[in-house]
């Protein structure tokens, strides 16, 4: 069993694995430990992450990045819509209203859904991964931005399910950061003590994100969140790629908006000049060589400038810090430690501002780039059977409020209620119990759609099916179970109806639950749930497998109807089947066509690859033996022999560039063997003749 953590970020990917010797993060192929998230898709293959980046320019109506904000919604969002006219390649309206990416593909016109591009991304993380752990890797945890609605959430799910990956866990990025910084604590303050409060604040390329945690030891809890899921390093390139535009096109009369490539290309050199002055404050240059219409640019750029030209975004980073904080209840003497994480905290302009807001210095205790992605394999460690780790119980918070409203078609019983505040212990389920004689629909939504981040905000809707009078014809009681699971996603979980017996009293006890009658008034229960039953789509069996939901297990096992030491009941409950309808949902048909149409491109791309790498062993053959001929293979060759060999390496050098471009794998393996046979003759020798002197050097040590 794997244990892998994955941080999807907006443009950097980091992925960490537990080893026996602990948790690490771990390079690519390019030995990289950052993997870009971007796809790039050509007429023969895939490339993905690096590979991607480097099309970015020469490919870029084929070359997708920057897509992680359109998980989960609809072509017309508004921010799709905002994003649209900015982006190098073409969104597509999909037939249910999501949006999709429009690309040539294996020279044909394609469209996929993000979930699809968000798939591949996940499939090269994974075989990174698996080439680095040297075995399968199915299990794995991924972060999520703490501002993801289920919307969201779902699409990044079914992200993983595209991939193959069995997501144990979607984890709030800040959530992952704490629990990197609080499971090696070995001096935090017991249950009974005052908890240690900590802020983490995570700004990376598209967001910014506040939690401030309490933790006492073996666990913590999420005290708030906040955010401003539009704030992040992007918006300081734009600033600078939006300033040297329009230098541009007064100093050297160039319409850079007007010419992609250019445009792509003085973002990447703006990003550059930004990071530089993170650590220079004095005047840098910006050169771009053959930049448009072969002209080369050139200007200059110092930290102050661009502070005030990002005067409007550094005004952004009081508030989420201002309301995690009042959220939380907390005074600033409360807070222990500011720990900042993301590329972006490394703008000094940004460091002074959240210093400033907390009256106190930010620790970079921990890595800005990795925390998110090693706090996701220690989650996916406590989740895994295989795997021992100390306990340490999470508790997370609903980000957003949500209300469920009911109604049946003939009863007037019409009526809502906010099932989890704001700032809701989180995973959870409660019991809400109904009165009826017929099937009923729960209509779920976020309560304030004025602070969702997201222009719907219904949630779904969860039909109860099969509700049926009580034989006398009174209502019967339908317990409904609401809950939040591990990945922060809202459901009606399980519905049952409690049948009454003849001869039992209307107020009888009928289990161990304690719970309010009122039609629909939602009624804590007094643990903490963790799913653990029921599963509905975008859930995992986790039975016991961690600490968490040890703690949860107690009060959800218990049978209603078996009583224990109470006296016995008889009390017959049936389950109900729930029809679930929520927004932006993939139908599971067309999502089993996302994963198997990602098998067949993975299939695709092993093929291509290992084409390309016989293509260029006989490359690398005919270089090789050619530098030899006049080297070191010299004495071992007829003068003749050398220059008809050196002619035949040359004509299959050309033959690789004309007839032999494009030819099946067998081709090249055939044309590799046929040089071999006379190259290995020659290698021999020289072996030989090598190998003898150190014979007699080995001999001579015997004797
Ligand atoms: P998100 O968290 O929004 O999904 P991400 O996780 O991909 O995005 P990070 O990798 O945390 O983002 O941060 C990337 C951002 O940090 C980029 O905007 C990058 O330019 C910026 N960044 C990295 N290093 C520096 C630096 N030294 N100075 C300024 N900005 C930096
Ligand atoms: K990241
Ligand atoms: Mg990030």
């Amino acid at each position: 069993m794997s244990v892998v953590g994955i941080d999807v970020g907006f443009q950097n990917c980091y992925i960490a694995v537990a080893r026996s010797g602990g948790i690490e993060t771990i390079a690519n192929e390019y030995s990289d430990r950052c993997t870009p998230a971007c796809v790039s898709l050509a007429s023969k293959n895939r490339m993905i992450g690096n590979a991607a980046k480097s099309q970015i320019i020469t490919n870029f109506k084929n070359t997708v990045h920057g897509f992680k904000k359109f998980q989960g919604r609809a072509f017309d969002d508004p921010f799709v819509q905002a994003e649209k006219p900015k982006l190098p390649y073409s969104l597509h309206k999909l037939a249910n209203g999501n949006t999709g990416i429009k690309v040539r593909y294996l020279d044909e016109d394609k469209v996929f859904t993000v979930e699809q591009i968000t798939g591949m991304l996940l499939t090269k993380l994974k075989e990174t991964s698996e080439s680095a752990l040297k075995k399968p890797v199915v299990d794995c945890v991924i972060s999520v931005p703490s501002f993801f609605t289920d919307a969201e959430r779902r699409s990044v799910f079914d992200a993983t399910q595209i991939a193959g990956l069995n997501c144990l866990r979607l984890i709030n990025d800040t959530t992952a950061v704490a629990l990197a910084y609080g499971i090696y604590k070995q001096d935090l303050p017991t249950p009974e003590e005052r908890p240690r409060n900590v802020v983490f604040v995570d700004m990376g390329h598209s967001s910014f994100q506040v939690s401030i945690t309490a933790f006492n030891k073996g666990k913590l809890k999420v005290l708030a969140t906040a955010f401003d899921p539009y704030l992040g390093g992007r918006n300081f390139d734009e600033v600078l790629v939006d300033y040297f535009c329009e230098e541009f096109k007064g100093k050297y009369k160039l319409n850079v908006r007007d010419n992609p490539r250019a445009l792509l290309r003085l973002h990447q050199e703006c990003e550059k000049l930004k990071k530089l002055m993170s650590a220079n404050s004095s005047d840098l240059p910006l050169n771009i060589e053959c930049f448009m219409n072969d002209i080369d640019v050139s200007s200059r750029m110092n930290r102050m400038q661009f502070e005030d030209m990002g005067a409007q975004y550094l005004m952004r980073v009081e508030m989420p810090l201002k309301a995690a904080l009042e959220q939380s209840k907390l005074s600033r003497d409360d807070v222990y430690a500011v720990e900042i994480v993301g590329g972006a905290t490394r703008m000094p302009a940004i460091k002074e501002r959240i210093t400033k807001f907390f009256g106190k210095d930010v620790s970079t205790t921990l890595n800005a780039d990795e925390a998110v992605a090693r706090g996701c394999a220690l989650q996916c460690a406590i989740l895994s059977p295989a795997f021992k780790v100390r306990e340490f119980s999470i508790t997370d918070v609903v980000p957003f409020p949500i209300t469920l409203r009911w109604k049946s078609p003939t009863e007037d019983g019409l009526g809502e209620c906010e099932v989890f505040s704001k700032n809701h212990a989180a995973p959870f389920s409660k019991v809400i119990t109904f009165h009826k004689k017929e099937p009923f629909d729960l209509e779920a939504f976020y309560s304030c759609p004025q602070e969702l981040p997201y222009p719907d905000h219904r949630i779904g809707c969860f039909s109860v099916q099969n509700v049926v009078p009580q034989p006398d014809g009174d209502s019967s009681k339908v317990k409904v179970k609401v809950r939040v699971n591990v990945h922060g996603i809202f459901s009606v979980s399980s519905a049952s109806l409690i049948e009454k017996q003849k001869g039992e009293g209307e107020d009888m006890q009928i289990d161990s639950e304690p719970m309010v009658q009122n039609e629909g008034r939602a009624e804590e229960q007094t643990k903490m749930q963790v799913d653990q039953e029921g599963q509905s789509q975008g859930d995992q069996q986790n039975e016991d497998s961690s600490s968490a939901s040890k703690e949860g297990a107690a009060g959800e096992k218990q049978d209603p109807a078996a009583g224990g030491s109470k006296p016995k009941v008889k009390v017959k409950s049936i389950d109900l089947p729930i029809a679930a309808n929520n927004i932006r949902q993939l139908d599971s048909d067309v999502l089993s066509n996302f994963v198997e149409y990602e098998r067949q491109m993975i299939i695709q791309d092993k093929l291509v690859k290992e084409l390309n790498d016989a293509k260029n062993a006989v490359e690398e053959y005919v270089y090789d033996l050619r530098d030899k001929l006049c080297g070191m293979y010299e004495k071992y060759i007829t003068e003749e022999d050398s220059n008809r060999l050196t002619l035949m390496l040359e004509d299959t050098e050309n033959w690789l560039y004309e007839d032999g471009e494009d030819q099946p794998k067998q081709v090249y393996e055939e044309k590799l063997d046929g040089l071999k046979r006379l190259g290995q003759p020659i290698q021999d020798r020289h072996r030989e003749h090598e190998d003898r002197p150190r014979a007699f050097e080995e001999l001579g040590k015997k004797l």
